[in-house]
């Protein structure tokens, strides 16, 4: 699908993600709050009824769908933005394999009401990358949400951060090793740490660009701390699940 040109990553001065910075307002058009229950997550929006997050912030909600709430168009937490808007949940699909303990797998497809996208100012789809295709180490490319910065408070506002795609050889040579599943999941970021996501910003994309297209190329996982170096934070590698996710997409 063509995304219209918002102004995606460009900056404004702002503060820390970690060690971000805040997005310009509505320039993450297919970043999604998702709230289960009191439960912040990050998500995003692939199509008009479907928005892709981590298993482990949908776990305990597939027979809750009503407790939880899906804010597209959101900047700040604390005041409702014009061209904001929530939507509900019409189903859930949990990884069949994912495996809360290894994280194994950590990706889930919520299929909500029809966001009407077409009609909005403040929302777009992400794409999903091309089946087997994953950027090439040192690619840099973007994380957003509203998760924990330097290990403290959530952010009120949209952070956005720029994060290195490492190999999966440098990856287990990190304290990752041992958890880190190569070919289900990758890491990324700054060796020298400062900058990674945090808690609370699981679910949200990790976005690539090719040829000028938004792509959700990691969905944010986990990591040992956050902005550490040497310990990147690792991402759910989306392209192995592209199948998965477009096979439930055509059954919505
Ligand atoms: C979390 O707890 C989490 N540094 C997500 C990402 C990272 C760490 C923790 C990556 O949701």
């Amino acid at each position: 699908m063509k995304i219209a040109p918002k102004s995606f990553l460009t900056l404004k001065k702002g503060n820390r993600i970690v060690g971000g910075l805040e997005a310009i307002k509505h320039s993450w058009p297919w970043v999604v709050r998702i709230y289960f229950g009191y439960t912040g997550c990050g998500g995003t929006i692939i199509d008009d009824n479907t928005v892709v997050t981590a298993a482990h912030c949908c776990r305990g909600y597939d027979t809750r769908l009503d407790r939880i709430k899906v804010v597209v168009g959101e900047h700040s937490t604390a005041v409702w933005d014009l061209g904001q808007f929530t939507i509900g949940v019409r189903g859930m699909h949990i990884h069949p394999e994912y495996h809360s303990v290894t994280f194994k797998n950590d990706i889930c497809v919520l299929q909500t009401n029809d966001m009407h996208l077409r009609l909005r100012h403040t929302a777009a789809p992400a794409c999903l990358p091309p089946s087997s295709w994953h950027p090439d180490v040192g690619t840099r490319c973007y994380a957003a949400g509203w998760g924990r910065m330097d290990l403290n408070k959530p952010s009120v506002v949209l952070q956005e951060v720029d994060l290195d795609v490492i190999s999966d050889e440098r990856c287990e040579q990190t304290p990752n090793a041992g958890t880190f599943i190569p070919g289900q999941m990758f890491c990324a970021g700054h060796l020298s740490g400062g900058k990674d996501a945090c808690q609370g910003d699981s679910g949200g994309p990790l976005i690539c660009v090719k040829d000028d297209q938004p792509i959700l190329v990691g969905v944010t996982s986990w990591g040992l701390g956050c902005g550490r170096p040497n310990s990147p934070g690792v991402w759910t590698k989306v392209t192995t699940y592209t199948k998965w996710i477009r096979t439930l997409m055509s059954n919505s």
